[in-house]
């Protein structure tokens, strides 16, 4: 039910961007315990960069294809390289979450093949980037928020310039595709706070296309 003081369910950010209030807020408990059978298979654990940083945010994958991070690059692996074994699959309730928040967002037939899984603890964040590691571009990236709240930061095309604010709380689902696919994005470092659906920290997961069309 909604009514008139409601907050909107879908605010447009940007041309090819919408966040989708609470779309995720029902199924939350039944993602949380999906979850909890993916990282006992493939274990979050802080990356490290290209240039020898270690990441403040933990990360797992689900999926036929996982995006890893080493002193070698940036790229999307069929094998979890923790364990050599391929990454768990993703849980059903998520395709199905994220094609309706998809289509939601005029984006029909939207298949993830990879669902990257990052965990925030207090103070972490990540700096602004592009995902450009993924083969097609037309595919939007249906990101999902539990936990603790965020500041999500967006930029341009184009590094520099002061990027836009946008607070996420749990159940929160973005959808960013077509001319906002290559923005600049990033998470300000994470606020301490009290979220038993996730042990206070801040769950993300963004399905995304990430192998051939
Ligand atoms: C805008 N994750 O995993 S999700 C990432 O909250 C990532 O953990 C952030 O950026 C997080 O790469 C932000 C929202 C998001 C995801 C993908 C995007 C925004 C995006 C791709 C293009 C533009
Ligand atoms: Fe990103």
């Amino acid at each position: 039910m909604s009514g008139l003081f409601d907050a909107p369910e879908a605010t447009p950010l940007a041309p090819g961007a919408v966040l989708l209030h609470a779309f995720a807020l029902a199924d939350a408990p039944a993602i949380v315990a999906a979850l909890q059978a993916v990282t006992a298979a493939a274990p979050l654990r802080r990356m490290t960069t290209p240039g020898g940083f270690t990441m403040s945010v933990a990360m797992s994958n689900c999926g036929p294809l996982g995006w890893i991070t080493n002193r070698h690059g940036y790229r999307y692996v069929a094998t979890d390289p923790d364990s050599g074994r391929p990454w768990p699959p993703i849980p059903p309730l998520l395709l199905r979450l994220a094609g309706a928040a998809a289509a939601r967002a005029g984006f029909a037939g939207f298949r993830p093949d990879a669902c990257l899984i990052n965990r925030y603890a207090p103070g972490a964040r990540m700096a602004l980037h592009q995902d450009r590691d993924e083969q097609d571009f037309s595919q939007p990236i249906v990101s999902i928020s539990l936990g603790l709240p965020a500041l999500f930061l967006f930029g341009g095309l184009q590094r520099g310039g002061r990027p836009a604010r946008v607070p996420l709380v749990h159940g929160d689902v973005l959808v960013w595709g077509g001319p906002a696919r290559l923005r600049f994005h990033g998470i300000a470092p994470l606020a301490a706070g009290s979220q038993p659906a996730t042990g206070d920290c801040r769950i993300n997961l963004t399905l995304r296309k990430a192998g051939a069309p």
